[in-house]
């Protein structure tokens, strides 16, 4: 019967094309996962193109964090009159916002031009009263990473912690909720998934990639 045999056939390669579209989706997927934003980021601000969020190179040590807004706490300890901890909506709503087009270069060679949206570290940690013995702001982070800049450095170029990026807020792949922006500063210094920031007195602290063997200023040549 030679119309069962070709009916089985028309089956069989159906099966397969089709089982063979799947694998190649899942792989595409896995290769270049397409990140969800919350609107469609801006690929060009004030006359300057801007990257994409799809444009970094995802290489955190632990892979993205998943961190729920609802009970986040960002925590300022240290050399502070008082230790304090905040809410993700104490930080978005009682500090003064500000947008800046800056470059993150990754000492792998990489680097993105983004539009970051976030507020001073200066105005975060201000309530906390910092001691003036603090020369150092000691960032650690969700999946255990931490870093470290000098106090003048945040101070003196009104270092932003970023909640958006081309105006969507910050996936988790990106860091949700926070960000450092460490302009003029080397990929590994802008901490993602931001969980306390210490004042400390500690000019040697050498955080994870700074403890094995990166510049502990980071600084771009
Ligand atoms: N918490 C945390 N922040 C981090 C990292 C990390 O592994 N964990 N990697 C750093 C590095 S090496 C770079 S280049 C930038 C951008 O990394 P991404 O492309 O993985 O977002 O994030 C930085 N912030
Ligand atoms: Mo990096």
């Amino acid at each position: 019967m030679p119309d069962k045999k070709f009916f089985l056939g028309i089956v069989l390669l159906a099966v397969v094309v089709g089982s063979m579209t799947v694998i190649a989706v899942l792989r595409y997927n896995t290769i270049y996962p397409v990140i969800e934003l919350d609107g469609v980021e801006i690929r060009e601000y004030e006359g300057q193109d801007l990257s994409s969020v799809n444009d970094f190179r995802e290489n955190s040590i632990k892979g993205p964090q998943y961190v729920d807004s609802e009970t986040y706490r960002l925590a300022i300890t240290g050399l502070v009159d008082n230790e304090l901890e905040y809410t993700y909506d104490d930080v978005i709503s009682n500090n003064q916002h500000f947008k800046e087009v800056v470059t993150l270069h990754c000492v792998e060679g990489w680097r993105v031009t983004i539009l970051w949206e976030g507020f001073l570290v200066e105005d975060i940690i201000e309530e906390a009263g910092v001691n003036p013995a603090a020369t150092t702001m000691i960032f650690y982070a969700y999946d255990g990473y931490s870093t470290s800049v000098p106090l003048d450095y945040i101070i003196d170029n009104n270092i932003l912690i970023a909640y958006k990026m081309n105006n969507a807020t910050l996936p988790p792949e990106r860091g949700f909720p926070f960000q450092l922006v460490a302009e003029s500063k080397f990929g590994y210094k802008w901490i993602k998934w931001i969980t306390e920031i210490e004042l400390s007195d500690n000019e040697d602290y050498r955080g994870y990639w700074e403890s094995r063997g990166y510049s502990n200023d980071a600084d771009l040549p």
